[in-house]
């Protein structure tokens, strides 16, 4: 038995086994991923991996064009809480604008 695990009090002989974990956990990690559609325009996907993933201009039209191209795309990965406003705050812009562009969370 490795120094992590435990037993309890029962006595000799009887014993639950429980493993400790370790005091920290490293955070589950999240894809925002963007989709493709016909008619969002190009500079505006763009705009958005700027404004809200922090990309270059190159680095964003990069990716605009992998996801034009393949039909999705990996804007970053995130933190569960920080990927849902991503998400949220993509999708707001995009109804402001009429664009029906799409974006959705996926666990690594
Ligand atoms: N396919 C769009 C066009 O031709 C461009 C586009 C790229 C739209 C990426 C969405 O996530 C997207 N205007």
């Amino acid at each position: 038995m490795s120094d992590t695990d435990k037993r309890d009090g029962d006595g000799p002989g009887i014993g639950t086994v429980t493993k400790t974990r370790p005091k920290t956990r490293k955070p589950a990690l999240y894809k925002v991923l963007m989709l493709n559609d016909d008619y969002t325009p190009m500079e505006f996907v763009v705009h958005v991996l700027e404004r809200f993933f922090q990309k270059t201009r190159d680095e964003a039209t990069r990716i605009m064009l992998h996801v034009h191209r393949r039909g999705v795309g990996v804007c970053g990965v995130f933190t569960y809480e920080v990927a849902e406003t991503k998400v949220t705050q993509v999708m707001d812009l995009a109804r402001q604008n009429q664009h029906p562009l799409q974006c959705t969370i996926e666990k690594e």
